[in-house]
């Protein structure tokens, strides 16, 4: 099977540095897979993204060596099984909230006996392999998410859940179920606790640490700290900051009001 690129950048203690789509195209997808990231999430949570939309997505993603992560948009088992049987190497499940729901990802990741994935590897054996369902229980990430006020009360049972292969948090409802504005990159110190203690919890289950940033300065923060699945650029901040910059550099001229 296809290794997988990010769990052996995890395993050699390194930070693999991502990238996030939320524009629901395959060529978008494969621009974004040339820039240099270890690895893009679709994401069908919040983009706008559907199951249509991610499968051309996928096979334009691997034209590449970039690792292919789907946030799914709720943690529900046959959306998680159906876009590993698109060639999801990973999935980024949110709104985590205890050690049963943490159970629930990782089994719908896993085929039995480790846990309940139903076989139909339709694109997934293409792209991972003839032995995909021999070697995918291995090679396929399950990554949950800690952005919730109970998530954070059970941060230690879901860390330590077996099988959870990274803890990634959602900056933004992190910060409004602490009551704080939901800023991305963000220093509030009740935040900033917060953020550690997941990176201290983490580090001491030998669990991989993400976070979402929106920024190169935060990334580098972040890389420095440990974490070592952080999220530098998504391709409609990317687009939409870089287009503005271009027309603001321009003298002699007003920019049309949207
Ligand atoms: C959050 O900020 O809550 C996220 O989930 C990032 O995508
Ligand atoms: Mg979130």
């Amino acid at each position: 099977m296809r290794i997988n690129n990010v769990k052996k950048i995890w395993q050699e203690g390194k930070p693999a540095v991502g990238a996030w789509l939320s524009i629901p195209s395959g060529f978008a997808a494969e621009v974004m897979a040339h820039t240099g990231v270890d690895w893009l999430c679709i994401d069908m949570q919040h983009g706008c993204i559907d199951y249509s939309d991610v499968v051309p997505m996928l096979t334009a993603i691997s034209t590449t060596s970039v690792t292919p992560f789907v946030r799914v948009p709720w943690n529900e088992p046959s959306v998680i099984m159906k876009v590993l049987d698109a060639g999801a190497y990973g999935v980024i499940v949110p709104m985590v909230n205890n050690r049963a729901e943490a159970e629930k990802a990782v089994a719908a990741c896993r085929y039995p006996p480790a846990g309940i994935r139903s076989n139909g590897p339709n694109r997934a054996l293409l792209y991972g392999g003839a032995d995909y369902q021999q070697n995918s229980n291995y090679e396929l990430a399950c990554v949950v998410m800690i952005e919730t006020l109970e998530g954070i009360k059970n941060m230690e049972e879901i860390v330590s859940t077996p099988g959870v292969d990274a803890v990634y948090i959602g900056p933004t409802d992190l910060a409004l179920c602490l009551g704080l504005p939901p800023v991305m990159d963000n220093d509030d110190p009740k935040h900033v606790a917060v953020v550690n203690k997941v990176l201290e919890t983490c580090k001491r289950h030998n669990v991989i640490a993400g976070i979402h940033t929106g920024s190169s300065k935060f990334t580098q923060r972040f890389i420095d700290q440990g974490f070592q699945m952080v999220m530098l650029v998504a391709d409609r901040s990317a687009m939409s900051s870089f287009v503005k910059l271009e027309v603001n550099r321009l003298t002699g001229w007003t920019p049309a009001k949207p």
